[in-house]
């Protein structure tokens, strides 16, 4: 395989040697504003890459370490998977050395090395001690910790191994993964117009590839990595793409799969103290994810919540200044821009639970979201027990794609919700039809309606015996036979006139005057007919249940083969009446043709 390429940030309080440390691994300048040179401070991000002895490359996101510019810090670990943490032998810990480590494992950053630097100028035992010892405490694991030199190059082979070392342990990112490259620079180019660049975490883009920025679609018309020149890259890699679209890309923005991500102002998070913050948490504050620094409302769900200064974690909706793509799942730290020097502002690690959150109108929503939160994961159960039924789509774009099978096509369901569903269909179809008699069944989409249901198909996919679907409509199969019964009182007279009508001449149909005068209409005689109190032979003609059985008796005692006219006299009624009826017999196999103009009963019909 060919070798891979990884990112490392620094960090580590301010001065104590992060750019120097990366200007001898790589040979290249991290520092490349003048402002820097002459201040000897690093203000803005700094980039740099070597190839190590393994052959792997590696490139460096040098962050600052001035108190003033955490912002800045954030923006260039947000993406980035490990860290080379850096404390000054001279000087050693540090409140920055302090307030990176918190942010490193707000962020959630578990992968790095400790380079204990400026071994010339002081013994690095005590620092290499103090500060290996915090790094194990904070989460970071027992790292590697060197002493080391940037200015004499004293221990620089020992941090190349250990560099192999630590990128050769680094998880594999998912190559699938929907893209979502957090912008740290933006700037043309003249000739090829814009250019951003940023830490590529998983996921691969290409030339030619189709993104969006802020929901608007933009071309990837070129990408390098590392200086390079290539038609596509993996995550993890540092990345510069020239892009086209109607665009103004700027840092903290962010470019993303299509509808992979869900951008959302509003997001429900479960909120941990950082190390050392102490709540309640203002209510105003920045929000930072990837190089994203935004500002947000924090508004603390349930009672509990407020006053539960020294609960582990609570749940808050966040409402950002400006919507990010998010995933179920995802981290933000929360920072005080408000607070002064010397303290943390650090506060809080925000787990995302939900990105599109649902409404708290009534009294108590509130505290019953808090509650749900409280047992929520970051998975497609945990949604669909809020979201009720989500399509493939939204689960995929909420960052939890589905585990189970869906319920019908591309419909997600909460297994509780579904049963209830279940329960409920044949309710609702019987009181419809009891509501509605003189219908065929419930339509469709009057069952989605009564259910509060977005498809159609999930209503035809709730449908179980005893009852069918047959031509948009819900029925009972095996409907069972009501006579007049279940028919509403003025039908049911008026059939029953009709019957008695029948009951002397039996296959003497009612005409359309009598069935008229009756108020019997197309819809009256087709709820008869299904109630079993009409039997239908064609259009419009109607006789009594049973009088096909009667007509086939009746028939067969005719001398085989017969015409329809004698057919006719046998069973006293007109043509109009005996050529639907002989051709209804012919379908039930009660008689058969035998040539243009004879037909004789069936052994089968006679038996019956
Ligand atoms: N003697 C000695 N001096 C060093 C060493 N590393 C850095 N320095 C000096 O320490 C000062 C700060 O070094 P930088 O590399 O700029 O420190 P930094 O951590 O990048 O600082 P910020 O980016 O501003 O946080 C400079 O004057 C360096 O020359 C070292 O190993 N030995
Ligand atoms: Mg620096």
């Amino acid at each position: 395989m060919a070798p891979g390429t990884h990112v490392v940030a620094t960090a580590g309080h301010v001065d104590h040697g992060k750019s120097t440390l990366v200007r001898a691994l790589t040979g290249m300048e991290p520092d490349r504003l003048a402002e820097e040179r002459r201040r000897g401070l690093t203000i803005e991000l700094g980039y740099a890459w070597t190839t190590l002895p393994s052959g792997e490359r590696v490139a460096f996101v040098d962050v600052p370490g001035h108190e003033r510019f955490l912002g800045t810090m954030l923006a260039g670990v947000g993406p980035v998977p490990a860290v080379m943490f850096v404390v000054a032998a001279d000087e050693g810990w540090m409140p920055q050395s302090q307030e990176h480590l918190v942010a490193l494992r707000t962020l959630g950053v578990r992968h790095g090395l400790l380079a204990v630097t400026r071994a010339d100028l002081a013994d690095p035992a005590p620092a290499l001690e103090d500060a290996r010892a915090r790094l194990a405490e904070a989460g970071l694991g027992e790292v590697e910790a060197l002493a080391v030199s940037g200015r004499t190059g004293e221990g620089l082979d020992g941090l190349w191994a250990a560099l192999d070392r630590l990128v050769a342990a680094l998880p594999a990112p998912d190559p699938q993964a929907p893209v979502r490259l957090w912008i740290d620079r933006a700037f043309s180019v003249r000739g090829s117009g814009t250019v951003v660049t940023g830490t590529l975490p998983a996921g691969r883009v290409a030339t030619g590839d189709e993104l969006e920025l802020d929901g608007e679609p933009v071309r990837v018309r070129a990408l390098e990595s590392l200086k390079e020149h290539v038609e596509s890259v993996t995550g993890v890699a540092r990345v510069a793409l020239n892009l086209r679209g109607r665009i103004a890309p700027q840092r903290g923005h962010a470019l993303v799969t299509p509808g992979a991500w869900t951008a959302t102002s509003l997001a429900d998070v479960r909120v941990t103290m950082a190390e050392g913050a102490r709540g309640p948490l203002p209510a105003r504050l920045t929000a930072h994810i990837g190089s994203a620094a935004v500002p947000c409302e924090v508004r603390p769900l349930g009672a509990e919540a407020e006053s539960a200064e020294s609960a582990e974690s609570v749940a808050a909706r966040l409402r950002l200044a400006r919507p990010l793509p998010l995933h179920v799942g995802d981290a933000l730290l929360l920072r005080d821009p408000g607070r002064g020097q010397g303290e943390l502002r650090v506060l809080a690690r925000a787990t995302v639970l939900d990105v599109r959150p649902p409404e708290l109108r009534r009294r108590g929503a509130a505290r019953e979201r808090a509650k749900a939160l409280a047992d929520a994961s970051a998975d497609a159960a945990s949604l669909l027990r809020t979201h009720l039924l989500l399509r493939d789509g939204e689960l995929l774009a909420m960052g939890c794609p589905p585990t189970g099978r869906p319920v019908a096509a591309g419909w997600h369901a909460d297994p509780d919700h579904w049963a209830e569903l279940s329960a409920r269909l044949p309710e609702v179809v019987r009181r419809y039809a009891a509501d509605h008699p003189l219908e065929p069944g419930m339509p469709v989409e009057a069952a989605r309606h009564e259910l509060g249901l977005p498809d159609r198909r999930l209503v035809t996919a709730l449908v179980r015996p005893p009852l069918t679907v047959a031509d948009g409509r819900i029925t009972t199969a095996g409907r069972v036979v009501t006579g007049t019964a279940g028919l509403p009182a003025p039908v049911a007279r008026a059939v029953r006139a009709l019957l008695d009508d029948l009951a002397t001449a039996p296959f003497q149909a009612p005409d359309a005057g009598r069935l008229a005068e009756l108020g019997l209409g197309p819809r009256e005689l087709a709820a008869a007919v299904r109630a079993g109190a009409l039997l239908r032979v064609a259009e419009g003609i109607v006789l009594a249940p049973g009088a096909d059985a009667g007509a086939a008796a009746l028939l067969a005692r005719l001398p085989q083969p017969f015409t329809v006219s004698q057919a006719r006299s046998v069973l006293g009624t007109s043509r109009r009446v005996a050529v639907p009826l002989l051709e209804h017999l012919d379908r039930k196999g009660l008689t058969e043709r035998v040539d243009e103009v004879h037909r004789r009963c069936r052994a089968t019909g006679r038996s019956e």
